[in-house]
């Protein structure tokens, strides 16, 4: 359920529960990284079900396909690829770890929150909509980051009110994930989330 990976760059961990008593969960996530980059993307599938997992599993393949692209032509291809399915909710996200920069890109209800050591948090509002919508309300923005930055990016199943001051309470991302594990036993939905710090 939760998988954990540490590089140079980045420590991260994924987690993942399907909603009590469904057999398909209708979140899907996908990470990879390398001595350049951390590309990582959470889709929540419009629905539940299969038809709902087939959706968020097309964004996570075509993510990983386009890896080496911007996060605006990773949404334009994931927009193609979902024509014609019952669609999702998706977070896109790029770190780059030569210019310290992390691009976000976000439709729908997938959350994403960064805190910087230096007490600052970034969060982008969620936009309203879904893949495949209109272009124009996908929203990609890019950030510095500094070492020792966390983040996580989590489907609407975690439903948390202490997020934010998560982050920044614990020094490391497995304490931050022991302190959403009473979330997961009260879940009502698929419930996905990347954490993950930078250095
Ligand atoms: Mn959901």
């Amino acid at each position: 359920m939760i998988q954990y990976q540490e590089t140079e760059h980045i420590q991260f961990l994924t987690c993942q529960v399907g909603k009590v008593g469904s057999a398909y969960c209708g979140d899907s996530f996908f990470t990879c990284t390398d001595e350049h980059r951390f590309v990582c993307v959470v889709a929540d599938g419009l629905g539940s079900g299969q038809a709902a997992r087939e959706s968020s599993e097309i964004i996570c393949q075509t993510v990983k396909q386009y890896q080496q692209e911007t996060v605006h032509e990773i949404f334009k291809q994931c927009h193609k690829k979902l024509k014609g399915k019952r669609g999702a909710t998706v977070g896109i996200l790029k770190v780059d770890f030569v210019d310290k920069t992390i691009t976000y890109g976000s439709v729908g209800n997938v959350r994403f929150i960064l805190y910087l050591p230096s007490g600052e948090y970034i969060y982008p509002i969620p936009t309203a909509g879904y893949l495949p919508g209109k272009m124009k309300k996908y929203r990609i923005r890019t950030f510095s980051y500094e070492k020792g930055s966390k983040f996580i990016i989590h489907t609407d199943g975690l439903y948390a009110s202490n997020i934010k001051t998560a982050l920044k309470d614990h020094s490391s991302i497995h304490e931050i994930a022991k302190g959403f594990n009473k979330f997961l036993s009260d879940r009502t939905d698929d419930l996905t989330y990347i954490i993950g710090q930078l250095f």
